[in-house]
């Protein structure tokens, strides 16, 4: 898969009275270089309308669209990928259903990270690195111990996710992500471009 750095994923809970392909319009505009969406409540169609909204945005911007959850809808809108988490279904049935398309899952845990890479995953999250109010039921912080480990020991992409913020990123790039993810923290910003330059700036800075 092509390599990204700032992952943005949709949070409208966040920027209540403002616009959702214009929010993460403003994210790709500021440097965000892969989104997903993310929606857990929405009634179907409504997440079909947005899935295709945001479908239409991303290929305007050649930026790569996941779909969080439900690989029926992101084959649905020609996603280029899906986002799982340990409890949605198998990778095996997921890689049946999407074939060469991105699959990323979630890991809290090294053991997860590596069957994931064995099982054939293209990338996979890392976190919650801090405490999020953002996901309900999310499992304890697994800090940044975690993220030293998986730099250590996987080859496929990882993302960084959980609780990062401007302020705590440095610390999260020193453990060894090159790649981070947010939500609050971008979408729920008076400024969301000017935020993603902000990250970008800081990954940029790590690389060196
Ligand atoms: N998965 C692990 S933590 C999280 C998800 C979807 C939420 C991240 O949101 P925030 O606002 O950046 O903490
Ligand atoms: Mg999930």
């Amino acid at each position: 898969m092509r390599d990204f750095r700032l992952y943005v994923i949709t949070g409208e809970n966040f920027h209540p009275g403002r616009d959702l392909v214009q929010v993460m319009e403003q994210a790709i505009v500021g440097g965000a270089d892969i989104v997903q969406f993310r929606d857990k409540t929405g009634a179907r169609t409504e997440r079909l309308r947005k899935a295709q909204a945001l479908r239409e945005l991303t290929r305007r911007y050649a930026v790569p669209f996941i779909v969080n959850d439900d690989v029926e809808l992101a084959l649905e809108v020609d996603a280029d990928g899906v986002h799982l988490g340990q409890g949605d279904l198998s990778l095996e049935e997921a890689r049946r259903k999407v074939g060469n398309r991105i699959i990323g899952i979630s890991t809290h845990a090294i053991e997860e990270a590596l069957l994931a890479q064995k099982q054939g995953a293209d990338y996979i999250g890392v976190g919650p690195i801090y405490a999020t109010q953002t996901k309900a039921d999310v499992v304890a912080p697994v800090g940044l111990d975690y993220i030293r480990a998986v730099s250590q020991q996987i080859t496929i992409p990882f993302v960084a996710i959980g609780g990062i913020k401007l302020g705590n990123v440095d610390e999260v790039i020193q453990a060894g992500a090159t790649r981070v993810c947010a939500i609050s923290e971008l979408v729920g910003s008076d400024d969301v471009a000017d935020v993603c330059r902000s990250f970008i700036q800081k990954l940029d800075q790590g690389k060196g």
